[in-house]
């Protein structure tokens, strides 16, 4: 039996943080892991190297079910970004073990594709609403079929989604941003500069919108409703949804589709959205959700329920991530829609990845495993850079969610 002889936690910076895991058997097989909790990337390496990386020494790098229980129950302390980011690398990384001892990708492992590419979303932006359209137009051209819409919102600077420099949801300084909120503001703009993307491209391209738990249930409701003839593909976090059943009130105000779960951790942060059927899509993410184990199991469960899957994957999820939820969607019967965003090219002169995009979709690689490389010497040209997401606060000075 092969064991695990080592674990590396690397954090490196290559224009943004990420931490990887690094699983090395005594067979010589080693499978990477995304550990990347943005703004907080250093909890979960200290989690990893000083507590879980003493307990993968000498066990069975093929028994990940087992492994998954055993970081999960066997902490006592369960659930959390911090402890479930760890638990995702260990499991990607014995996915990406796996997949090299059986010389297969992961979607066979997971029981073979069920599609050919996985549809992805590409993000345009502006600062204005003639920019947004000069962006959808770039994304058309580059042959998205999806396409998220953001513009920023007069008198709410700093406004969600609308790219600041070459880096998306970056901190502009060694503390956070403080950005000024107006849902006054938001709901004037919003479904007037959506309407002029439809008025200008017309519908042949899934259109997508991300509220960023910005709005009350009754506001979401309100704001579902004015983009219903706008066909939107879904409208994403509309509010907060630590209280699940609020979701209930949106859904019963319109028939707008609806994302959520970017920030979720377990099947526990979505069990009433999805069995309820308060949500159409669930946006969690391999590496915040506890791994390829844990996801496929949410997306298992949405399937019986009409719920399609939508995976979160902005840039601040490593390349590793992107490329595990490519497996992962590539064999869900329940696939909805996958996020994209290009890593930029320092990121991509650490991680090496070998998925493809064409014509608005992205195929995973072939190759044994998750067909991602880390080149540790590139990776440790750049030191860890402490950064913050925003905060968020209403014109009154007061706290608002970000
Ligand atoms: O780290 C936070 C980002 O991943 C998040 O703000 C991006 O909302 C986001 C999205 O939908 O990509
Ligand atoms: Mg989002």
């Amino acid at each position: 039996m092969a064991t695990i002889t080592q674990a590396k936690v690397i954090v490196t910076s290559p224009g943004r943080n990420f931490v990887t895991l690094r699983i090395t058997t005594s067979d010589g097989v080693s499978g990477l892991g995304d550990a990347t909790l943005n703004g907080r990337e250093l909890a979960v390496a200290s989690y990893l190297r000083d507590h879980v990386v003493p307990l993968l020494i000498g066990r069975d790098p093929a028994r990940i079910e087992d492994m998954w229980h055993y970081l999960y129950k066997g902490a006592y302390w369960r659930r959390g970004p911090v402890t479930m980011t760890a638990i995702a690398a260990v499991d990607t990384a014995l996915w990406d073990i796996k997949g090299k001892v059986a010389g297969m990708p992961v979607y066979d492992l997971l029981g073979g594709r069920a599609r050919d590419g996985v549809l992805v979303y590409g993000h345009a932006s502006g600062s204005s609403t003639a920019e947004l359209l000069d962006d959808i137009a770039r994304f058309r051209d580059l042959g998205y079929r999806a396409i998220r819409a953001q513009a920023a919102v007069p008198g709410a600077p700093g406004t969600y989604g609308v790219r600041h420099d070459a880096v998306y949801e970056p901190a502009a300084a060694a503390l956070p941003e403080e950005q000024t909120w107006s849902t006054e503001a938001y709901l004037a703009a919003a479904p007037a500069y959506l309407t002029a993307v439809r008025e200008n491209f017309g519908f042949d391209f899934h259109l997508l919108h991300d509220v960023h738990h910005r709005l009350t249930p009754t506001e979401a409701g309100h704001l579902g409703r004015r983009l219903e003839d706008l066909r939107l593909f879904w409208m994403e976090d509309p509010t907060p949804a630590e209280l699940q059943e609020s979701y209930r009130q949106i859904r019963q105000a319109t028939t707008t589709p609806i994302a959520v779960g970017e920030v979720f951790n377990t099947i526990w942060d979505c069990q009433q959205l999805i069995t309820e059927r308060l949500i159409d899509y669930i946006r969690a993410s391999v590496v915040h959700a506890g791994g390829i184990t844990h996801l496929r199991r949410i997306f298992n469960l949405a399937e019986l329920y009409h719920v399609r899957t939508g995976s979160h994957g902005a840039t601040d999820l490593s390349p590793v991530s992107l490329s595990a939820a490519l497996h992962l969607d590539s064999t869900v019967p329940n696939f909805g829609i996958q996020e994209y965003m290009e890593h930029d090219p320092l990121t991509q002169q650490v991680f090496r990845a070998s998925y493809a995009f064409r014509e608005g979709a992205l195929y995973p690689s072939s190759a044994p495993g998750l067909g991602v490389e880390i080149d540790e010497e590139a990776a440790s040209r750049f030191p860890y850079d402490r950064k913050y997401l925003p905060v968020g606060r209403r014109t009154d000075g007061s706290v608002h969610d970000w």
